[in-house]
C-alpha cells in the first residue's frame, strides 16, 4: 500500500496516549455542552464521530466476520495474513462518466482521509465501537462522476481463492456482493475504510478498503472491495441471496424489527467481560438524527 509516509500513526504515538488525547478532547467538548450528560451516546458537535469509548485494536482485529477466511470468529485473524492486498485496484463501472480501473494509491492520493469513531452493530445483537481511517464514499463516487439515471451502488468483494481459504467452500456464491441505494451510498456518514487507530486497516477487517456504514447491520459493511457499479436496479446482496426471510436490502438496525431467530432490542457488547450487561439497541445504531429522512414514509418492517 502506497501511503503518504512511510511513518506510522503508532510509530509515533503509543495507543494509550492516543485514546488519552481522544478522551481528553471528548471531555472538553462535554464541559463546553454544559453539564447535563446525555441520555444516549451523542455524536460530538459538528462532527460524525461518536464519544464512546473504543473498543481496543487486539478486540477489533481478533473478533471478526470475514467468511472469506472461514466462518469463526477467529478465522480471520489466523487465515488473512495469507492475502496480498499491494497492488490493489478498483474497478468502477456501469453509470459512471470514467469508468475504468482504479489503482488505490492513486484514489487514496486524492481521497480526504479522517478519523471517524463509530458504532459498529451486527446482525447477530454484538456490537463495537471503532476508530476507522477513512474517506466519504461520496468523495470516490464524486470522482468517477456518477450519471443521472443511477439509482444504487454495487460493490464486490476480492475473490481469490488461493489466498481466501474460506472460498474453498461454496455455501456462498463468491464474490460477496453488498449494495446501498445512491443517496445512502452520498450520505456523508457512509465511509470507505482504510485504516484502523491510525495504522493500516488489519487484513481481518478488509484490508485495503471496506464499506463501513454505522446505521445498518455489520454484512451491509463488505470488506476487500475491487469492484463499484453504479445502476438503475436494486443489486443482489450475499445474506439476502442465502436467506431472503431473515436479511433484507436495507438491513437498518432497527430494535423494533426482530430477527425471526433472536431479538434485536438489545445487544452485547465486545469487551465488557462474562457478566457485563446487555445495552440497548438504538434506532439506525444511534444516527437516527443524521438519517431517518432517508426513510421518511417506508415501512421499515416491510423493507427490513
Ligand atoms: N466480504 C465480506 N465482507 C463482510 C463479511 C464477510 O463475510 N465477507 N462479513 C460482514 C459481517 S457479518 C460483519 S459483522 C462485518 C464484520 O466486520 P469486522 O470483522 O471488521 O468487525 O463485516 C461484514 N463484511
Ligand atoms: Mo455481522
Amino acid at each position: 500500500m502506497s501511503f503518504k509516509s512511510d511513518l506510522k500513526y503508532s510509530d509515533i504515538t503509543p495507543k494509550a496516549a492516543w485514546l488519552n488525547r481522544r478522551q481528553l478532547f471528548a471531555g472538553a467538548a462535554g464541559l463546553a455542552a454544559g453539564a447535563a450528560l446525555p441520555a444516549v451516546p451523542a455524536l460530538a458537535a459538528g462532527r460524525y464521530s461518536t464519544d464512546e469509548t473504543p473498543n481496543t485494536f487486539e478486540e477489533i482485529s481478533s473478533y471478526n466476520n470475514f467468511y472469506e477466511f472461514g466462518t469463526g470468529k477467529g478465522d480471520p485473524a489466523a487465515n488473512a495474513h495469507r492475502l496480498t492486498v499491494d497492488p490493489w485496484s478498483v474497478q468502477i463501472d456501469g453509470m459512471v462518466d470514467r469508468p475504468g480501473s482504479y489503482d488505490l494509491g492513486d484514489i487514496l492520493a486524492k481521497m480526504n482521509i479522517e478519523e471517524r469513531i463509530y458504532r459498529f452493530r451486527c446482525v447477530e445483537a454484538w456490537s463495537m465501537v471503532v476508530p476507522w481511517n477513512g474517506f466519504e464514499l461520496n468523495q470516490l463516487l464524486n470522482m468517477a462522476g456518477v450519471q443521472s439515471g443511477a439509482k444504487y451502488v454495487a460493490f464486490e468483494t476480492l475473490v481469490r481463492p488461493e489466498e481466501m481459504v474460506g472460498q474453498n467452500s461454496r455455501f456462498i456464491d463468491w464474490p460477496y456482493v453488498e449494495g446501498l441505494r445512491l443517496d445512502e451510498a452520498m450520505h456523508p456518514l457512509t465511509l470507505m475504510a482504510t485504516g484502523l487507530y491510525g495504522e493500516d486497516l488489519p487484513k481481518q477487517n478488509g484490508a485495503p478498503l471496506r464499506l463501513v456504514v454505522p446505521w445498518k447491520y455489520g454484512f451491509k459493511s463488505i470488506k476487500s472491495i475491487v469492484r463499484v457499479t453504479l445502476t438503475d436496479t436494486q443489486p443482489p446482496t450475499t445474506w439476502n441471496i442465502l436467506q431472503p426471510r431473515e436479511y433484507g436490502f436495507y438491513s437498518n438496525v432497527n430494535p423494533t424489527v426482530d430477527h425471526p431467530r433472536w431479538s434485536q432490542a438489545t445487544e452485547r457488547k465486545i469487551g465488557g467481560g462474562l457478566f457485563a450487561k446487555r445495552q440497548d439497541t438504538l434506532m439506525f445504531n444511534g444516527y437516527e438524527d443524521e438519517v431517518a429522512s432517508l426513510y421518511t414514509g417506508m415501512d421499515l418492517a416491510a423493507n427490513f
